[in-house]
């Protein structure tokens, strides 16, 4: 690929917002991508493989349970911080910080959150180092926007579960060595396990040919009548409020990885219009490419101011899942906008993987509806505001 030439665009100088802590974790991240991540991924996107050679820069950049406390492994970091880092990964390419993201909020987060303290000095330190690799199994074939539906269950046999059933579209599932599953128990109510790759009956066929995310192993989770011990249900939250508070945490970090994918389209289309000369002129001297180019610089700025207001209120406990879902729509919306629209400043070029744009675009239509599509978000907000339920 060309060399990563990327600069950060701060229109608004949103850095005198930012620690000191949170500028050094955001450099580190900053610099790590660019060293490690940009040399390799788009040939890895071609190859349609997690290159799996990054997992201990991964974890040395502390994208692992970024905010997770240190005795557990994780780096022990405001929440900015995390989003920082979920930005500079994101910048790089969205399977990465899809990676990133599910081992922090939807694996560490929810052993950290409903645990027992066995699981959590179990797993914890070892997932915060990249030892073990996890991933989070909600969606089923026939239940995704409607979690609540979902049949994947266990039955209790008194010394243990049995578990049946099959999540779909899960992240990581292929070389996962844990999954959290959530299924239901025999009065209906939803629990989260914890489920070990070596327990029999349970397997993870990849999902292949896929035009987006390629850097981002996906695959399904298939329960055979598996054994799962009495030790590994999650003992302190059930229901389905428990699996929708991961993705509190994990549509926070999206709505800041987001702005990292815009960040780098825009900075591409920059450069390179101010590079590309037709008609005897660069096509920066062009009115229609400066409406493009302004227009992506206010919606960055804007999507920037969003989410640093968002991390601020989160860092004080005070983020409603609403405003995480106000977030998480606009900020991948733009970013899917802006991806589109740096496409077409270069021209024939935006379409290779000489550039990271159609990379961008492409894991973006992943990124608008795993975690919630852009219509749920929207209606979420609609409730919010209104107190009426359109969903049903
Ligand atoms: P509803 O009746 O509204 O709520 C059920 C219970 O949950 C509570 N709740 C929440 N709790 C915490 N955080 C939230 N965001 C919450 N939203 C709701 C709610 O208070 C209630 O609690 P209780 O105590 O009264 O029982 O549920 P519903 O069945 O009507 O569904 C609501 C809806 C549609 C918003 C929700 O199910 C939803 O968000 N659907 C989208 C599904 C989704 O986002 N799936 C994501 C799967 S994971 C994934 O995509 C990972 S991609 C990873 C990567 O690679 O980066
Ligand atoms: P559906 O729910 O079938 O929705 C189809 C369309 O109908 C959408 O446009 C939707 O907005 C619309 N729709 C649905 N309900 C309504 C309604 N009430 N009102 C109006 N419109 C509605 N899941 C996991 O559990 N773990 C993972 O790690 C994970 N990783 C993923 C990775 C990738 C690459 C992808 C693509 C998905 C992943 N998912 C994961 C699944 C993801 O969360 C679901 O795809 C998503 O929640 C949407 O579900 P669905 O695809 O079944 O779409």
């Amino acid at each position: 690929m060309n060399q990563d030439l990327f600069q950060a665009p701060d229109y608004y100088n949103l850095d005198d917002l930012l620690t000191d802590e949170h500028k050094m974790v955001r450099d580190a991240a900053r610099d790590w991508v660019k060293r490690s991540v940009s040399p390799i991924i788009e040939e890895a996107a071609q190859r349609a493989e997690f290159p799996n050679e990054i997992l201990g820069g991964l974890a040395e950049v502390g994208a692992f349970g970024p905010y997770i406390p240190e005795e557990y492994g994780g780096a022990g970091l405001d929440q900015i911080s995390y989003g920082l880092i979920m930005q500079e990964l994101e910048r790089g390419d969205s399977g990465v910080r899809s990676t990133a993201s599910v081992q922090s909020s939807l694996v560490m987060y929810p052993i950290f959150k409903y645990g027992s303290e066995e699981q959590k000095q179990k797993y914890l330190p070892k997932l915060a180092s990249g030892e073990m690799i996890g991933c989070f199994g909600l969606t089923e074939p026939n239940h995704g926007s409607n979690p609540g539906g979902m049949e994947t269950k266990i039955k209790d046999m008194g010394d243990h579960y049995l578990l049946n059933g099959a999540k779909m579209w899960i992240s990581n599932a292929p070389f996962a060595d844990i999954a959290i599953v959530w299924a239901k128990n025999e009065e209906g109510r939803i629990h989260g396990l914890v489920v070990e790759r070596g327990m029999e009956g349970f397997t993870t066929p990849e999902t292949h040919n896929k035009w987006s995310l390629r850097t981002s192993a996906t695959g399904e989770l298939i329960f055979d009548n598996v054994k799962i011990p009495k030790e590994n249900i999650l003992p302190e939250k059930s229901g389905l409020g428990a699996p929708l508070g991961c993705l509190d945490s994990a549509r926070f970090g999206i709505a800041w990885g987001a702005i990292g994918a815009a960040m780098d389209c825009y900075d591409t289309a920059l450069r390179y219009s101010k590079e590309r000369v037709q008609f005897g002129k660069p096509i920066a001297a062009f009115q229609l490419q400066q409406k493009k180019l302004a227009e992506m610089i206010t919606e960055i700025t804007k999507a920037q101011l969003l989410a640093w207001r968002l991390g601020a209120l989160k860092n004080e406990g005070r983020a409603t899942s609403a405003q995480i879902s106000m977030a998480k729509r606009n900020n991948v919306d733009m970013a899917l906008k802006i991806a589109r629209e740096a496409r077409q400043i270069l021209g024939a070029m935006g379409i290779t993987g000489d550039y990271s744009i159609m990379r961008h675009m492409m894991n973006l239509e992943s990124v608008i509806t795993y975690e919630g599509t852009h219509d749920i978000h929207l209606l979420i907000t609609g409730m919010d505001i209104t107190g009426e339920n359109a969903f049903k």
